[in-house]
């Protein structure tokens, strides 16, 4: 007999000696024996949030969340968080109890590799899983981004007597998260935006890794939740199943603010010497701990056995399907009422693009084009939204801050207020809530959320933009004053490993445009792509434009490019990005006077360009070819095209205050010192051509 049969006879069993007094009583325990079993034989994980959260979670999911196991991608479900995200296994229990794909073989192959059980909740690896979470704080900013869609799209779509878009977001959220700073600064937007359906559930159990928190985490949260304009119901039993459900009851019924229900705890209830202690924390609580809890609960089935009349009374798949069907038959009316809101509605959730979008971009590269403008990229951008945004009602732009200075705003941007949806958000000063926040709108449906900051300011958001990159979502980032071309304001605003660093976040694409045909390349690449996030890169100061062919123009696409061919045979090809495309055909002007050919790649995305075949790069790039890359920001990444016998015209410290002009020539950011590098190569390869034809001979 296979284990998984055996554990059904074994229910069966268990079933016929339950009785209705213990049954409420496993309901929630199936919670507490489900994570320290799943971490005791992964003897890996954290079964104390789990433990101290299970009545909060049984009531929360058995009796409020509204959501549909059969659909995990149902429009108007609830959207659960799970901020705390180290307590994983709770939320695989509930998925797994509740009825989603997610057997109870998952659940035993916690932590190992292909499971759809990793260490911590992934989006799209699980399903039900709505966000990645782990990193703490982030996952309550993302919530707060899923309540701020919500509410959007509720003011645009929703009409008299149709309220197709009406649903909660509620997350979970311990110590961990209230400590970390993203939560302060997203908790308090979402106080100003007044996001009524925001339910957070603090587990205030005054524990983390290292101890007793009183030592480093003294603030009077509901006072702190209180000054942000929150709804706050303090001093909650979270072991009170009934007061948890009148506080969620007294949540909902206060619409214009969101809620923090402050429950607390006790880490790893019900475990007799671990309850209370951060040993419980993140570590399995031992073979002999796990069986003194089982006898302490009365949870008297083996690990991995759930009895019938436990996965009965969890089974939310029939009231799912119920509340789903509702929804439908409501949305099949709205559609009857208002088919082009319906069928838009529907296009937006989808995540896809308008029709007139491919034609659009074509025009407004052509215009780029005919206008041949020399403009700051970031004026380029700007002018790009403008293009697209009257056709894309799905971008929600806004900034850190810095709306005037990213040019993020054009002239249909409304802002989103406490009374008002619209299509852009002024954050504030508070760029990784932003990210995170952007990442939370994206991951809700029906949006493409784009939002600025400068390139330096990129460090504060660093952590959601790795997460964009490992969820395959497709926020934007638009990071403008994007080198020392930014001048005065002096080194701790000038981007040096900026551009280098994002590059190197596996799926994300970075692009940097040289001008205004390749701002709309990279924007209209960066809202086509929707597996992944992309950061687009803009200058302060102005840049040329550059003519092109037909054929140029549409290798742009491809990340890196042949702009400018010589007329005979090239010697060298050196490789530019943004404003440094300038500096590299000035140098090609100056070496083609002395006889030397030279190519210029432009070379907007580095990321796209290494996804093209082989043939294609080589073609751009001939292995023979001698290469010079000249960038304003550090020489290493170029490295790779370039090879040991080439040069890599860069900077590898910081910046200095000055005005832009004097520190490209301070730095030799100049045509005059690639013109240098190029020679050198030259010189290079002739020696060393010079050198074989000698040992040959010696030879
Ligand atoms: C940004 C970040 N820093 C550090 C960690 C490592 N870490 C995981 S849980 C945790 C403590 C969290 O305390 P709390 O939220 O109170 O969790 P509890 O012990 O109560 O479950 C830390 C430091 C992390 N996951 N994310
Ligand atoms: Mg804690």
């Amino acid at each position: 007999m296979d284990t998984e049969v055996a554990d059904t006879a074994m229910n069966t069993e268990l079933a016929n000696r339950a009785t209705p007094a213990i049954a409420q009583h496993d309901v929630v325990n199936v919670l507490r024996a489900l994570a320290m079993d799943a971490v005791q034989k992964a003897n890996s994980g954290h079964p104390g949030m789990p433990m101290g959260m299970a009545e909060i979670a049984e009531v929360l999911w058995r009796r409020h969340l509204r959501h549909n196991p059969a659909n995990p991608k149902w429009a108007d479900r609830d959207r659960f968080v799970l901020s705390n995200g180290h307590g994983s296994t709770l939320q695989y229990a509930l998925l797994h109890l509740a009825g989603y794909d997610l057997s109870i073989g998952e659940l035993k192959r916690f932590r190992q590799l292909h499971s759809k059980t990793p260490g911590h909740p992934e989006f799209g690896v699980t399903p039900g899983i709505e966000t990645t979470t782990g990193p703490l704080g982030q996952g309550i900013a993302n919530a707060v981004g899923f309540a701020i869609a919500e509410k959007l799209l509720a003011a645009e779509f929703n009409r008299e007597g149709f309220d197709i878009v009406d649903h909660y977001t509620y997350v979970f959220l311990g110590d961990g998260c209230m400590m970390e700073g993203i939560s302060h600064e997203a908790c308090s937007l979402a106080g100003t935006l007044g996001l009524g359906k925001l339910i957070a559930f603090y587990d205030d159990n005054g524990i983390s890794i290292d101890g007793r928190v009183d030592g480093w985490f003294t603030d009077d949260t509901p006072k702190r939740f209180d000054s942000y304009g929150w709804h706050v119901l303090p001093n909650i039993d979270g072991h009170d199943s009934e007061a948890v459900h009148r506080a969620i009851v007294a949540a909902k019924s206060v619409t214009d603010r969101p809620s923090l229900i402050c429950c607390q705890t006790v880490i790893a209830n019900g475990s007799p010497n671990k309850a209370g202690t951060h040993e419980a924390h993140g570590a399995a609580l031992g073979d002999k701990e796990v069986g003194a809890t089982r006898a302490a609960i009365g949870w008297g089935y083996p690990p991995f056995v759930i009895p019938p009349h436990v996965y009965n009374a969890w089974d939310a798949r029939d009231r799912g399907a119920v509340a789903e069907a509702i929804w439908q038959k409501k949305f099949a009316a709205y559609a009857r009422k208002y088919p082009s809101e319906a069928r838009e509605f529907e296009r937006r959730m989808n995540g896809e693009l308008p029709a007139s979008f491919e034609a659009r971009v074509r025009e407004l590269i052509a215009n780029a084009n005919d206008k041949a403008e020399t403009i700051a990229t970031r004026k380029a951008s700007q002018n790009t939204i403008e293009g697209l945004a009257p056709t894309l009602p799905e971008l929600v732009g806004g900034s850190a801050d810095l709306a005037a200075s990213n040019l993020t705003l054009w002239s249909g941007s409304k802002a989103i207020a406490r009374d008002c949806g619209g299509n852009y958000l002024y954050y504030g000063v508070r760029e990784f809530a932003m990210a995170a926040i952007m990442n939370g709108i994206t991951l809700h449906g029906g949006f493409i959320a784009y939002g600025g900051t400068f390139l330096t300011f990129s460090d504060y958001c660093r952590s959601a933009l790795r997460m964009a990159a490992l969820m395959r979502i497709g926020t934007i980032f638009v990071f403008t004053h994007d080198s020392i071309g930014l001048g005065e304001d002096g080194p701790t605003h000038q981007p040096i490993e900026h551009a280098a660093s994002l590059r190197l976040i596996a799926n994300m694409d970075v692009w940097r445009p040289c001008d205004t045909t390749e701002s709309v390349v990279a924007w209209a690449a960066a809202i086509e792509r929707r597996d992944g996030p992309t950061s687009l890169l803009f200058s302060r100061q102005n840049v040329p434009f550059q003519p092109r062919l037909p054929e140029t123009l549409a290798n742009i696409r491809r990340g890196g490019y042949v702009l400018v061919e010589p007329n005979s045979a090239p010697h060298v090809a050196i490789i530019a990005t943004g404003s440094e495309v300038a500096v590299a055909i000035e140098a090609q002007r100056i070496l083609a006077s002395g006889g030397i050919s030279v190519r210029v790649v432009s070379m907007p995305s580095t990321n796209v360009f290494d996804r093209q075949d082989e043939s294609y790069r080589g073609r751009v790039l001939p292995p023979h070819l001698p290469c010079v890359a000249v960038e304003a920001g550090v020489t290493d990444l170029w490295r790779k095209y370039v090879g040991r016998s080439g040069e890599v015209v860069g900077i590898d410290c910081f910046g200095e205050s000055a005005p832009a002009g004097d520190l490209f020539r301070h730095f030799g950011l100049t045509a005059e010192r690639v013109v240098e590098a190029v020679q050198s190569v030259l010189a290079r390869q002739a020696g060393a051509r010079c050198q074989k034809r000698t040992e040959m001979r010696v030879g």
